[in-house]
């Protein structure tokens, strides 16, 4: 017997191995780390926690969210038509009334929402189309209140466009001297096909300079002429800049021609950027043009996970002009990515649900931090459930997330008593 005294040891964790096996395992935890893992570990422990056997994984990932716009539904009315570009413009409106300790407040609200369903790393939209930078400076405090809990990380994003206005330019590389994580677009809402092209060589040249990732908004539309993907990949390839660059929603990817895609998708395997679907506002915002046949409006997750690709998925929104809905759960996100990607199959599902844990951390380059290993910081989640298809399913309760070796939230699940079927 070991004579070792760990800080916390966990008993019969269900940790993934390859996919679909599962084994049955101790983690020892200390100074934070993860100090071992073995089938049984014979040491002693000031801390000691029986799990049951249920499912141990990483913690969820939010690839991609936008919390200067959440919990503002209906502010100042609601998204009627509920297209993308209403949302722009109630958006638009409701931007003016921004002050830090508005942006602040959901902001928290939203990340101690993720926090206790099991998300420690969190990708944020802020929009930086908007004169004043208010929700980039209530950002930037945020990530820094924060930072013991939850890592954030800032994509500076021009809601707006680049070049729709004089002033989008320098608002946008004012953020990046202000210091974000990532420089976005929106090529497709610029006001002609040039402009869009020209705004990502634009994206490039300012990621470049200053050293930043890139994540832009690319091709969120029905029109199967919006091309900017291929500019995205063809950037990447020749500027080398590959796992540090993600194209968001690719929507209109759905609606290419299978020839175009099947061109596309052969360079996008050379290029080997990220990409990242929002199911839950995906099949929301798109096909609102279409009478019937109606289109889903995802972009084609299943095919780019065949082909090596890394996809993650995203909440994107939280009761904001977008999407009046969201509950911050990840397992509701990829519960809807199953479905309307139709990624039925066993290792199909197993498949979303890395899209909600590692794929995320690849996109987010969080490989130093991220993972169940041996040397690594404790950051875990317990969930009740038995394998990721379970969790999926049932949406499992996140009963125990674990911070840097030390419990941050615990979850009891509800409790059901029938009286009497007579
Ligand atoms: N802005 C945008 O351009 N697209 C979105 N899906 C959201 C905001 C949520
Ligand atoms: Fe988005």
């Amino acid at each position: 017997m070991s004579n070792k005294n760990y800080e916390l040891i966990l008993r019969n964790c269900r940790l993934l191995q390859a996919t679909h096996k599962t084994e049955i395992v101790d983690i020892a935890i200390d100074d934070s780390k993860i100090a071992a893992i073995s089938p049984d570990i014979p040491a002693f422990a000031d801390q000691e926690l029986d799990l049951q056997e249920k499912l141990v994984t990483p913690p969820f990932v939010e690839s991609h969210i936008h919390l200067d716009s959440a919990l503002t539904a209906g502010e100042p009315r609601w998204n009627q038509s509920g297209t993308l570009f209403e949302g722009i413009e109630i958006w638009g409106n409701r931007k003016q009334k921004l002050t830090i300790e508005d942006v602040k407040k959901r902001a928290i609200e939203i990340l101690k929402l993720q926090a206790q369903k099991g998300v420690l790393f969190s990708r944020t939209h802020v929009d930086v189309s908007e004169p004043t930078l208010t929700a980039l400076q209530a950002l930037l405090e945020v990530k820094e209140t924060v930072k013991n809990w939850m890592n954030l990380q800032i994509v500076a994003f021009p809601q707006d466009g680049i070049y729709s206005q004089h002033e989008n330019l320098p608002l946008l590389e004012t953020a990046l001297q202000l210091g974000v994580d990532a420089v976005g677009g929106i090529p497709h809402y610029e006001f002609t096909r040039e402009d869009g092209v020209k705004s990502v060589h634009q994206i490039f040249e300012l990621a470049e300079k200053y050293d930043c990732s890139i994540d832009i908004h690319c091709d969120e539309i029905d029109d199967d002429q919006s091309r900017f993907l291929e500019v995205v990949a063809a950037c990447a390839i020749r500027t080398g800049l590959s796992n540090r660059v993600t194209a968001s929603h690719t929507t209109a990817f759905a609606s290419y021609n299978n020839a175009y895609a099947e061109k596309l998708m052969s360079l996008l395997e050379k290029s080997k950027i990220n990409f990242i679907a929002n199911p839950l506002i995906n099949i929301t915002l798109q096909g609102r043009t279409d009478i019937y046949p109606k289109r889903r409006g995802v972009t084609r997750v299943k095919e780019l996970w065949q082909r090596g690709l890394n996809v993650s998925f995203g909440h994107d929104c939280i009761l904001d002009p977008w999407y009046s809905l969201g509950t911050g759960s990840m397992l509701d996100v990829a519960y809807m990515g199953v479905h309307i990607c139709q990624m039925t199959g066993m290792t199909e599902i197993d498949a979303c649900y890395q899209m909600i844990t590692s794929n995320g951390a690849r996109t987010l380059n969080l490989a130093d931090r991220y993972g169940i290993v041996v040397g690594k910081p404790a950051n875990l989640i317990v969930v009740e459930a038995d394998s990721c298809f379970d969790a999926i399913r049932k949406r499992s309760t996140i009963k125990y997330v674990f911070n840097h070796g030390k419990l941050l939230a615990e979850t009891t699940p509800a409790k059901i008593k029938f009286s009497s079927f007579g």
